[in-house]
């Protein structure tokens, strides 16, 4: 077994303290931070995904392999949001109201980071009024970020940009989009600006979308 195959097994098993210690030990040797995070922790975390699907395993085993994930990805979150320029603009990012997953939220964070973008992170379980209180307090943010992951979720993005329609400053900022049961199609249907299938061309589309303001 390689060390990749070690470590997405740490994932698969919760394993927290070993999560950490293989992905300190894979950046030492000198492994990017891009593919400690393909090949051993997304590809860990898919597995888990289909065993949960699939009934092998529940939610228990579920989180901890979320809270090994979590651990995994603070060793990389250095790497991944370094940059030595000032920051080329604001992003307001959340998972919607009634979702409480926030892996891919928080690579989405690291990402654009690591791309010289300020995030204000709002969390899990944002209702429309946390984003248009954040957008109140933080009215320089051009792009508004939602994730969802559940397909009873993904409707509550259409709230959000509803709830800024009312307020009258839908033209103000650019919504983006992403999370497993979310597509372009999706996202044109509820007036979305974008849409962006991972972290790193979410990051990218931010990036588009603030040079072109
Ligand atoms: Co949940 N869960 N879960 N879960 N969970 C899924 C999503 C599910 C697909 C599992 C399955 O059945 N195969 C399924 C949803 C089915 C559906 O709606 N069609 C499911 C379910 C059913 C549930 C519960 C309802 C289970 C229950 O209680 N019966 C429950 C709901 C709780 C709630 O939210 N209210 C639940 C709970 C949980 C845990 C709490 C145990 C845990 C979350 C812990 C946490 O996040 N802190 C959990 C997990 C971990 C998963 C799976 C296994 C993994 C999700 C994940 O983190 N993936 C997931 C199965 C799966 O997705 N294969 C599953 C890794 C992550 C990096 O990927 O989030 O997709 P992802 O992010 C990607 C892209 O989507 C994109 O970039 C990221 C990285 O490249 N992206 C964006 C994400 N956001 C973006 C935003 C952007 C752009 C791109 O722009 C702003």
């Amino acid at each position: 077994m390689d060390k990749f195959e070690e470590l997405s097994l740490a994932i698969q098993k919760g394993n927290a303290p070993s999560a950490k210690e293989l992905t300190e030990a894979l950046i030492a040797e000198g492994i990017s931070a891009e593919d400690v995070l393909n090949k051993a922790l997304l590809a860990g975390m898919e597995i888990v995904g289909v065993r949960f699907k699939n009934n092998e395993i529940y939610i228990p085993e579920v989180l901890i392999a979320a809270r090994a994930m979590n651990t995994a990805m603070e060793v990389l979150r250095p790497i991944l949001t370094a940059t030595g320029v000032k920051p080329i603009g604001k992003v307001i990012i959340g998972t919607v109201k009634g979702d409480l997953h926030d892996i891919g939220k928080n690579l989405v964070k690291m990402m654009s980071q690591g791309a010289g973008i300020e995030v204000i992170d709002l969390g899990t379980d944002c209702s429309p009024e946390k984003f248009i209180e954040a957008y109140k307090q933080h009215s320089d943010a051009k792009i508004i970020g939602m994730s969802a992951l559940l397909t009873t979720t993904m409707t509550n993005m259409k709230s959000v940009i509803d709830k800024f329609e009312e307020t009258g400053v839908r033209n103000n900022v650019k919504f983006m989009i992403g999370g497993a049961p979310v597509t372009e199609q999706f996202a044109s249907e509820i007036g979305a600006d974008g849409y962006a299938p991972d972290a790193a061309s979410a990051a990218e589309k931010f990036k588009e979308f603030m040079l072109s303001a």
